[in-house]
This record gives C-alpha cells, structure tokens and sequence, in this order.
C-alpha cells in the first residue's frame, strides 16, 4: 500500500494524458487524481478525476484536501504559439498558477511538486549548439519569459522555504495519444498525421530549423525518474536541460520517406519560424545523465517508426 497520492493538473493535455498512465501503474488507479479545466463528462478518465481551474487557489486546495494529496504534477500552461496571441493571459495562467501550487507546497499541504520547464528559456544570444545548463537566457516569447521566471521561483522556494521541487526543460515533444496543443514543435507531429492521410506535408518552419526533440515514452520515464530520485541527487532546483535527439523538418521527412516510400514535404513558414530561431538546436543534458541517471530509449529511426505504425492503428 502507498500512501502517497498524486494530483494532476492540467491532467487531459499532451503530457498529462500519458502521465497519468504511468502514474497508476505506480502508484495504482486510486492514488492519482487526474484534473483538468474540462467537465468530467468530456474529459474521458478512468479514475478520480476533478474539474480545476488552475487559477483558482481554493479550488486546488479544496482537491488537495479531499484527496489527501502528497505530490502534485502541474502541467497546465499556454504553450509557445498560443501565448504568443494573448501574451498577458498566457503570463497570467502560467505564472499565477504555478505560485499557487508553490504557496501550498510552502504551507505544507504536500510534500512534492513537479513542474515542467521549457527550452523556450533560452533566446537568441544563448549558444544554439549543445546548448549547456548554465548559460545566456534572454527569450523573447511570452512562454518562455514565463518559464524562465518559474524556473527562479522554484529554485527560491526550494532554497528560502525547503520546497521540494522538481524539474525538467521540456524539448519538443513527440507523442500519439493525445494530441498537442499550441506549441511550436507541434509540426512534428502533424507530419505524421498528414504522411498518413495523403502522402504529403506543408510545414509552417524551415526545412533546416533544427530543434532538440523527445519522443513521449522517454519524457514520461524521465519525469518519474525525477521525482522518484533520492532528494540529494537532485541538485539543480531550476530546471534540468534533457534531450533525446535534433532534427529539422528536412530531416524528419527524409527518415519518414524511408519508411513511407513517395512522402513529400513543402514549406511555408509563418509566425512561429521566428519563436523556432530563438531556441536551441541541441541541448547538452549531461547534468540529468549525471545526477540521476537520465538515458534516453529512443532514437529517432526508432520514433519514426513507433509514430508511424501507433498513427496507422489510430486512423
Ligand atoms: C512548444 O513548442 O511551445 C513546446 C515547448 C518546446 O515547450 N512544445
């Protein structure tokens, strides 16, 4: 039997959806409350679910109670695209959101907090190849402002208050179960959909913008690796930078075309070409390799493959 009980928020997004799977099958089906903004009969969850929104201190705190929670997951946040078309709410939901779950983790009602970052901390001037953990940051998106700013408060309630929090700069994500929502590493997964349908893909980047991605079984792995680490090995309260590997969009239509013969890619790049260049291409996550033994699974041939066969099944 555990006694530890986990709240999800945000529960029903991309990540969430293949978290809260994970989470179960450790902790077991009773143990963790899934919560998203959605009412329950749209939200199509197998167990505890509650409806949140997370700007809502006493409706977070109210859950927390009535399920005993001991660790809270919070995942909900505006994305790099969205935030960008409606910055102050975008600022808003991620920064207040988050300072509410750190108010209650610093009074005491649980004893964990896991909150994702993004590589949407770093900006134009930080170096773009194996981008190190401690470098220049200056983004220039809403998202990742907000994220930058979240990584500092989490590691001050870590150090003024004995918060123990818990990180990761989240890549791009790649992922079938659920879908994406308003990011701007999202073309590599509408790809997958399109090489499917119709054999064909515009893509709203470049074909050589590279960006450091993660295919989702490694970055739910890594997620629980993290938070089940002893506390002594996780020494970076900011955030840890991870990857799994780099690509650009040329590249993934060239390892789609091996496995779909006759695949074609176009491009016409749009507004988030711009957020796309002031990320990295590769990220150096030595420090997660280090620290508490971060390895991926995954290489890209071996997510191309996996995506294509799961979509396949799917449509
Ligand atoms: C986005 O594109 O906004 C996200 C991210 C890299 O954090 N996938």
């Amino acid at each position: 039997m555990t006694d530890t009980n986990v709240l999800i928020l945000g529960g029903c997004g991309q990540v969430g959806t293949e978290l809260a799977t994970g989470l179960k099958e450790l902790y077991g089906n009773d143990h963790v409350v899934v919560s998203d903004i959605k009412p329950a009969a749209e939200a199509n969850v197998n167990g505890p679910y509650e409806t949140i929104n997370v700007m809502d201190k006493d409706a977070i705190f109210e859950v927390i109670k009535k399920y005993k929670i001991t660790q809270v997951y919070h995942l909900a946040a505006l994305l790099s695209a969205t935030a960008e078309q409606n910055p102050m709410f975008g600022w808003q939901l991620n920064m207040d959101s988050l300072l509410h779950v750190l108010n209650i983790a610093k009074e005491n009602h649980i004893s964990k907090v896991y909150w994702p970052s993004s590589i949407a901390v770093f900006g134009p001037g930080t170096p773009k190849k194996n981008t190190p953990q401690d470098t220049i940051m200056d983004p220039n998106t809403v998202y990742g402002i907000s994220k930058l700013a979240g990584e500092r408060w989490c590691e001050y309630y870590h150090e003024k208050y004995g918060v123990d929090v818990r990180s990761i700069r989240y890549p791009g994500l790649i992922s079938y179960k659920a879908e994406p929502g308003g990011g701007t590493t999202d073309y590599a997964i509408h790809i997958f959909y399109e090489a499917l349908k119709h054999n064909s893909y515009e893509c709203f980047l470049t074909a050589d913008t590279m960006l450091p991605m993660l295919y989702m079984p490694d970055a739910i792995k890594a997620t629980i690796e993290l938070m089940e680490a002893p506390a002594e090995k996780v020494k970076i309260r900011s955030s840890y930078n991870l990857a799994g590997f780099s690509f650009d969009p040329a590249g993934l239509a060239k390892e789609i075309e091996k496995q779909l013969p006759g695949f074609t890619i176009s491009y016409k790049p749009d507004f988030r070409q711009a957020i796309a260049e002031s990320w990295p291409g590769s990220i150096d996550d030595s420090r997660a390799r280090n620290d508490w033994q971060w390895k991926p699974d995954f290489s890209l041939e071996q997510m191309v493959h996996d995506m294509l066969l799961n979509i396949k099944k799917k449509l």
